[in-house]
């Protein structure tokens, strides 16, 4: 199969005509329909299926897939980056881009953000820069916009699969395409010509029906669905919409309710093609697919026969009436606390939230299209008209240069400045915790509300006594009028009025003359790149070359000291946290400092903290330096998890940071997909206790054995012996996911050492 992307409209009815081709030839094999996501994996595989795969066991086989294009951001991209030039490849296999939004800090306002930020990260802007140019990567410059909603404006292909070093991804779902967020490692695997080697997933089925009304927004939609699936609902899975409902939803914001599907842990999530999609196209001046897409539209959704009788082909299937759905809002610290809004005045009594608002925030990939923006400008007129402003510092990011150009000649972005909005750089800003909130509320409880995706404690400004609140760009400018966390825009009146109360907002879903599509930002890479430097400082603290890491040996698998034993929640962001360790993304020793940090050991009372079993009357020490001593000491170590460890980001630094301070394995009651894959990447072996409560026997002086790690293979239990400091011990089993390649991975040290030397071999 050809991997590149066409670019002219003969090429994309061929790839279209070619997929169908595939899918065709696939079903003939499993005699069966089928789905929109199963069509997608199907067309996109890289060898037919043989005999033993056939019957595509969900969850249990794995299969390589051939990804279209690798999307990058500028903190995960610098670790990507780093390793593909540890590959010793010309030049990447993809089509591929890396997007400057992370790093930019949202302190004053764009005017001066930006160039602060272009400063301050010059010498990461360059490695990046010189690094695409050399390899075939177009970069995008800082200001050009957030990765997700460039990518759905300029490269997004519905029925394409896209990768990308980061969880939110399956914003390009909106667009139907299949869009996975990965590590670093597995987009390395890509870039370097190899393919991508997933578990075949399972399937949830979500139907919509009716229509949205008034308030009610495609985020209302997600944060429905948060509720019903959980943090962990979606692991192993695909979502994939159907249903008369899906129509109604402009692409734009099918892409809200994909994108957050990362927080329900799910592969990712898509929609089918429609008119929608095709007016998304066309706005954004990709006719000529557009057309192609639109006469091939049944290869862009699931088969009648599916659709007749979706329970029969979905392993789970849910049902959402939008014509009843209420305006939601979700919070704090975990992004499934979900709620209508007519429920949140008894939230605030009952948990005794802080009632007073101390900063609304409407942006992030997840909400920060021309139709989110026209939405929040509509509260806004309506605010202005009677004189009113923001009672709180009410902060607003565009999503890209295009969304905001468009939004300005529209007269949005007046609109919300009238009302008190900061603009702020189209960037993720405050939504990774690069907020330098000055407030006094900061210092304290308090709460703030943002259109955002996540809300871990610490995510926007590193507090972790912050509650953070999500819910849709309008409801969080209505509430920026309110200044309370109680209220209900849709029926109170509105302060300082004697009674008005807010209209739903009504605001058109593209612009009638398109959107603004000058690419600007857009830096293409040269034909041959091969001359170009990549130049990395010996003595940066930003940036440093990568050692491989060793495979480890026999005597590492004994006497394992338990660094940890983390209690319930333990995202990415507890495990390597963003906002100012966000510079050091590309310096692995610098950022190692970072990590646990936010880690709640069981075995200790203070987050981040453990005690070094070697000195055991000394007080509880930073997790990450007494890793650093064992490491120096050459004692292997082990971290223990709770349920969906790992849950979040994509940063596979989560996973090489504890490698490189000596980290063997990490047992734990479940892993979140991304983690578990970046763990296996590293070189650390992810293990889960068949009994949950094995969990329980592990404490602080233990010492682990792992055995039969030589004969490791798939689907086979591993034995794990803990011996207790009493002298007793507890023989355990655990589980592992890894697939016949993973466990190769595994005993060459890492996935990239395996790479190399299969590349050294060839
Ligand atoms: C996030 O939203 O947590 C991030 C920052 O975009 C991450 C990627 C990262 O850690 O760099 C993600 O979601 O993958
Ligand atoms: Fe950026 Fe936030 Fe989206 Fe992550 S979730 S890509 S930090 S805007």
């Amino acid at each position: 199969m050809d991997k590149a992307l066409p670019t002219n409209k003969q090429d994309w009815t061929a790839f279209y005509q070619q997929f169908d081709a595939r899918v065709r030839q696939h079903k003939q094999q499993l005699k069966r329909p089928l789905t929109l996501a199963e069509k997608i994996l199907l067309a996109h595989m890289q060898q037919p299926l043989d005999e033993e795969d056939r019957p595509l066991r969900r969850g249990r086989c794995y299969v390589n897939l051939w990804p279209r294009r690798v999307a990058m951001q500028d903190v995960t991209g610098q670790m990507a980056l780093l390793q593909f030039m540890s590959t010793q490849q010309p030049r990447v296999a993809v089509p591929a881009s890396v997007h400057c939004d992370h790093l930019i800090e949202a302190r004053a306002g764009v005017q001066a953000d930006l160039p602060a930020a272009c400063k301050n990260h010059e010498e990461v802007y360059t490695f990046l820069k010189t690094a695409c140019q050399k390899y075939g990567i177009d970069f995008w410059e800082p200001g050009s916009g957030i990765i997700h909603q460039v990518v759905l404006e300029h490269a997004a292909v519905p029925g394409g699969l896209l990768i990308g070093t980061d969880s939110h991804t399956p914003n390009a779902g909106g667009l139907g395409m299949l869009a996975i967020g990965v590590g670093g490692g597995d987009a390395v695997d890509v870039l370097a010509g190899g393919p991508l080697n997933l578990a075949w997933p399972r399937l949830i089925g979500v139907q919509l029906t009716g229509q949205l009304q008034g308030w009610s927004s495609p985020k209302d939609v997600i944060l429905k669905l948060m509720g019903l699936l959980g943090v962990r609902g979606g692991t192993g899975c695909i979502v994939e919409f159907f249903g008369s409902g899906c129509s109604s939803l402009s692409a734009t914001g099918k892409a809200t309710i994909t994108n957050m599907g990362a927080e329900h842990g799910a592969t990712t999530s898509l929609f089918p093609y429609d008119e929608a999609m095709n007016n998304y196209l066309c706005a954004t001046q990709r006719h000529e697919l557009a057309q192609a897409a639109q006469q091939m539209q049944h290869c862009l959704r699931a088969d009648d026969e599916v659709l007749q009788d979706p329970a029969n082909y979905y392993d789970q299937l849910l049902c959402i009436d939008l014509s009843n759905l209420e305006p939601h809002i979700v919070g704090p610290h975990s992004p499934d606390l979900s709620r209508p809004i007519t429920a949140m005045q008894q939230a605030v009594a009952q948990q005794q939230y802080p009632d007073t608002l101390a900063a609304a925030l409407i942006g992030s990939c997840t909400n920060s299209s021309y139709e989110d923006l026209g939405r929040a400008a509509a509260i806004a007129k309506q605010a202005t008209a009677l004189g009113l402003r923001a009672k709180v510092p009410f902060y607003v990011t565009p999503g890209s240069q295009s969304v905001y150009e468009t939004a300005q000649q529209a007269g949005y972005i007046d609109a919300l400045k009238a009302m008190g909005g900061v603009l702020l750089s189209n960037a993720c800003g405050p939504c990774i915790g690069q907020w330098h909130r000055t407030d006094q509320q900061a210092a304290g409880p308090n709460s703030i509300v943002s259109s955002y995706n996540r809300n871990f404690p610490g995510r926007n400004d590193g507090k972790s006594h912050t509650l953070s609140f999500l819910a849709s760009p309008e409801m969080v400018t209505a509430m920026a009028l309110f200044g309370r966390l109680s209220c209900n825009p849709l029926q109170q009146t509105l302060p300082g009025t004697t009674n008005k109360v807010l209209q739903p907002p009504q605001a058109d879903v593209l612009p009638t003359t398109g959107m603004h599509m000058n690419a600007q930002g857009r830096v293409t890479p040269p034909a041959d790149g091969s001359s170009i430097t990549v130049h990395i400082a010996p003595n940066s603290n930003r940036l440093a070359s990568l050692a491989a890491f060793a495979p480890c040996s026999d005597s590492q698998w004994s006497n394992c000291c338990v660094l940890f034993k983390a209690k319930g929640k333990c995202t990415t962001d507890h495990i390597s946290p963003a906002g100012k360790w966000l510079q050091y993304r590309g310096h692995l020793d610098k950022i190692a400092d970072n990590t646990y940090l936010g880690v709640v050991n069981s075995f200790t009372t203070t987050a981040g903290t453990g005690i070094d079993i070697t000195q055991p009357n000394e007080p509880a020490q930073l997790l990450c330096s007494i890793a650093r001593r064992y490491k120096a000491r050459q004692i292997p170590w082990v971290a223990v998890g709770d349920t969906n460890f790992g849950e979040g980001s994509s940063r596979e630094h989560a996973a090489m940071q504890p490698r490189y301070l000596g980290c063997v394995a990490v047992l734990a009651r479940s892993f979140a997909r991304i983690h578990e894959t970046n763990l296996k990447k590293s070189g650390i072996l992810p293990l889960t206790f068949t009994q949950e409560s094995d969990y329980n026997c592990i404490g602080t002086f233990d010492r682990i054995d792992v055995l039969g790690l030589d004969t490791l293979a798939t689907s086979q239990p591993v034995r794990i012996v803990v011996r207790h400091s009493d002298g007793s011990a507890d023989h355990l089993q655990c589980n592992h996911t890894l697939s016949p390649l993973q466990i190769a991975w595994f005993h060459a040290g890492s996935s990239l050492n395996y790479l190399t030397r299969q590349a050294a071999a060839s």
